[in-house]
């Protein structure tokens, strides 16, 4: 029993060591992971038997849809299976281990990536869990995805996966074909210039460089360089250095390198101590639910978030710290999963172009297909193309796509030792044609009804744990609980159960499942969400 106490203990310890780190609001409540213990006791959680289920939805999809909902990766469970407290105990240990070389309060568990197949993760102590958190939004086909094998084993491809270049001046024969099959042939419209990066931030940090660039060379009206501008550039003093701004959305989420942590503001915890640069910001739309019963009034806070744009505009122009790019998510991810309206970003468009700066859309957590497009911004109806849209994540390399006229006017501008990893592209390509032969859009937009109606269905039946704000596009969807604490309690009992979900925002949980996301794998989650909901004991 003393053993018991304290492995329990222990448990708690880790939970509330995580929560505080990834900025859960989590109060450890040892009652419900004590019942939590007992129940795992009596029986191992979760076999489920789902072929009979997997064929009668066969026959309710439709028929050009029915190779959908067949075995998209060969040998995947079939349904979660959980032996021990998530994290077990060798996951635990491991953590520990971390701990004494670096800060390890963010990792949930260890994970046998070898084991792991499909939607499914296993952990370091054998739990198979359905992931519908995909690595932060990040691996686009699943674990172990046999297609992206086949490219790591071809001998051509190995020679790329070694000899990684200095990109920016010794790029492989054939790079320029490489970036044609991938990242050019799901390129938004109007974009015919891509710069590979290594992660999201550094794409930001980049994009908005080269707004500032193109910002400055308009002022200069083809006027040559000065001597005083290369002189005082290098003592961070004008005319050389810039008062050039970009304008931030409340809220939003940009990547923590210095640059792009201005314009973060999700969250405290990303920001304190730390220097930020006077940028403008401005309000982004927050949305009365449900929407259709709040049409004048979303419209009133859309006209409301604009004026404000309009405004800072006026004064950061006026001060003479010139906004050269508005950057913005095409959904805030995560801020909370907050959408805001086609016209919303169709009048944003407007605005900038008036104002002379260049649109940035921060496609990093959005991008690469989780909307049912390959840019969520795709469903906005824009007007022009966006002046830049950035990426990561699913695209698995990082970078941006930039329309002809922000293309830099000298080499080293745009610049980094690696510009981004051409291994990374070669397993892009074989995603884009996977993509393609197995109608993974049509299908994350098939899953993506099934999860949203699912989750519709059960904020009406638990009004008293779940927000009536379910939100979606595809299967990037989310919905809120009615508190900071039942939001983490639902977390943690899901893991509990066996699924992987996100926590967003402050009450938020968000799913980001991968592309080969089904419907069978839709019910499964529902199934267990509804199970949580039943046991959820925060008042
Ligand atoms: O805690 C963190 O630093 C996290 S957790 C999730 C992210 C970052 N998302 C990354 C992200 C993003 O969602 C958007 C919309 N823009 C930029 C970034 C930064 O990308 P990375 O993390 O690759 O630098």
């Amino acid at each position: 029993m003393k053993n018991r106490n304290g492995h329990i203990k222990r448990q708690e310890r880790h939970i509330a060591m995580h929560i505080r780190s990834v900025g859960l609001q989590f109060h450890p409540k040892p009652n419900y992971i004590h019942q939590f213990e007992m129940a795992l006791s009596k029986f191992n959680l979760f076999h489920y038997q789902l072929n009979a289920v997997s064929c009668f939805l066969n026959r309710q999809l439709p028929k050009s849809a029915r190779c959908l909902s067949t075995v998209l990766v060969p040998g995947e469970a079939s349904g979660p299976s959980v032996k021990t407290t998530v994290p077990g105990p060798k996951s635990r240990q491991m953590i520990a281990d971390l701990d004494k070389i670096q800060f390890a309060g963010s990792v949930f568990y260890f994970t046998d990536y070898k084991n792991s197949l499909g939607n499914y993760v296993v952990d370091a102590d054998g739990n198979s869990i359905l992931d519908v958190f995909s690595q932060i939004s990040s691996l686009p086909l699943g674990y172990n995805h046999p297609d992206m094998h086949k490219v790591v084993q071809d001998p051509d491809n190995q020679i790329a996966f070694i000899n990684r270049p200095a990109l920016g001046i010794f790029p492989a024969q054939g790079w320029p074909e490489k970036l044609t099959n991938s990242l050019l042939s799901v390129a938004p419209k109007g974009h015919t210039q891509v710069n590979t990066m290594a992660c999201g931030s550094c794409s930001n940090e980049n994009a908005f460089k080269a707004a500032f660039m193109w910002y400055r060379n308009k002022q200069r009206g083809g006027a040559s360089i000065s001597d005083e501008e290369n002189s005082s550039c290098l003592v961070n003093r004008a005319p050389g250095s810039t008062p050039f701004t970009i304008m931030s959305f409340k809220g939003s989420f940009h990547g923590q390198t210095l640059g792009c942590l201005t314009t973060t503001h999700s969250r405290s915890i990303f920001k304190l101590d730390f220097p930020a640069l006077d940028w403008p910001i401005a309000s982004f739309p927050r949305y009365k639910y449900p929407l259709e019963d709040h049409v004048k009034e979303n419209e009133a806070e859309d006209r409301r978030c604009l004026a404000e744009v309009e405004e800072q505009f006026e004064i950061y122009n006026k001060a003479g710290k010139f906004v050269a790019g508005v950057v913005v998510e095409p959904i805030q991810a995560e801020g909370g999963d907050v959408h805001a309206s086609p016209e919303f970003f169709q009048q944003l468009q407007r605005i900038t172009k008036k104002n002379g700066a260049a649109l940035i859309l921060d496609e990093v957590q959005t991008g690469g297909g989780a909307t049912g497009k390959y840019w969520c911004h795709e469903h906005f109806n824009l007007p022009d193309p966006a002046d830049f849209v950035t990426f990561s994540k699913k695209m698995l390399t990082g970078g941006f796509y930039s329309l002809p006229e922000f293309r830099p006017q000298q080499g080293l501008k745009i610049f980094n030792t690696w510009m981004g990893d051409p291994s990374k592209v070669l397993l892009l390509e074989k995603v884009v044609q996977v993509v393609k032969r197995d109608n993974l859009l049509k299908l994350v937009e098939l899953s993506g009804k099934k999860l949203m109606d699912g989750l519709k269905d059960l904020s009406n039946r638990f009004p008293q744990h779940m927000k009536n704000n379910v939100r979606g596009i595809g299967t990037f969807c989310a919905f809120d609980l009615t508190s900071p604490q039942k939001r983490d309690e639902a977390f943690f009992r899901l893991q509990q159960h066996g699924v992987q979900s996100g926590p967003c925002g402050e009450q938020t949980i968000r799913l980001r499942p991968f592309l080969v996301f089904q419907p069978k794998h839709a019910d499964i989650f529902l199934d267990v969400l509804e199970k949580v909901l039943k046991e959820i004991q925060t008042p």
